[in-house]
């Protein structure tokens, strides 16, 4: 559980968690045991998305995936440990500054951007189409459930855990959406113009399995167009909140459209 939470990753999720709870409170602590709860999901569906019956990948940016290292018994149940934790972590250490009835409903909102409507969602629909054509929709379907709920629901619950109004939640949320699917355009486009060094680890690997990416379905000038338009949505939604404590978000969808990881 240490080694994959500790690997090093871009914690964009618990940081999105935060600036959201930052944008509706002044207690930004409020949102600290919901932004570890994200990660924790987070690393234990890349732990699970590595395995053999899955993606099987030997390394995960840069390092040897987690069931290389512990077997894949071990990987399996550090995964579903992690995910229980999660939980755990969310509904035993949110302090007593957040009503009850608000932290229900963001362990609510969380749970459901991770079942059967959510990542597993995502993820069986992506199994389901290896080798086949994809249309943009069904690629759309796919990003949604597998990257866009969590990164939601992670900017969901730090509103809600900060004690937002419900139209305050709502907008933050169309932030998130748009923020959501921006961060896989992203990827998608990072994936063909990565280093041949970097090819041969990562995108390489999805080009062998015939994955559908926004590039090869719509070419990369209209995905990086596709891009600057989400980024400009996402931002629109903040101009409704005070500029200053919007900043960070505003700044994330920057961060998260100009990234190189
Ligand atoms: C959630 C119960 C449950 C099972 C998991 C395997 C699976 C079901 C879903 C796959 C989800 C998955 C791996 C989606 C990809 C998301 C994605 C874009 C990962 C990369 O995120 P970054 O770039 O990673 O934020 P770092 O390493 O920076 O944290």
């Amino acid at each position: 559980m240490r080694y994959s939470l500790l690997a090093g990753g871009k914690r964009v999720r618990p940081i999105l968690c935060l600036a959201s709870c930052a944008l509706v409170s002044s207690d930004v602590s409020l949102a600290m045991p919901a932004a570890c709860a994200v990660e924790m999901i987070h690393t234990m569906s890349l732990i699970h998305d590595d395995l053999p019956c899955m993606d099987n990948d030997d390394l995960r940016s840069g390092k040897p995936t987690n069931h290389r290292v512990f077997g894949e018994q071990i990987a399996v149940l550090a995964g579903d440990a992690l995910l229980s934790l999660a939980f755990e972590h969310m509904a035993a250490r949110t302090g007593p500054n957040v009503p009850a009835d608000r932290l229900v409903r963001a362990i609510a909102e969380l749970s459901s951007a991770v079942g059967s409507e959510g990542l597993v969602a995502g993820q069986i629909v992506d199994i389901a189409s290896e080798g086949k054509e994809i249309s943009l929709g069904e690629l759309e379907y796919i990003h949604v459930h597998k990257t866009a709920k969590l990164l939601e629901a992670s900017v969901v619950c730090g509103a809600i855990v900060g004690g937002g109004s419900e139209s305050e939640v709502e907008r933050v949320r169309k932030y998130a959406r748009c923020v959501g699917l921006l961060f896989q355009v992203v990827d998608d486009i990072l994936d063909v113009t990565k280093s041949t060094q970097e090819l041969g680890k990562t995108a390489g690997k999805d080009l062998a399995r015939d994955k559908a990416t926004y590039p090869k379905l719509m070419g990369i000038d209209k995905a990086k167009e596709f891009a600057g338009e989400l980024v400009e949505k996402a931002t629109e939604e903040l101009r409704h909140f005070d500029a200053a404590r919007a900043a960070p978000l505003s700044h994330l969808a920057n961060y998260i459209a100009t990234r190189h990881n």
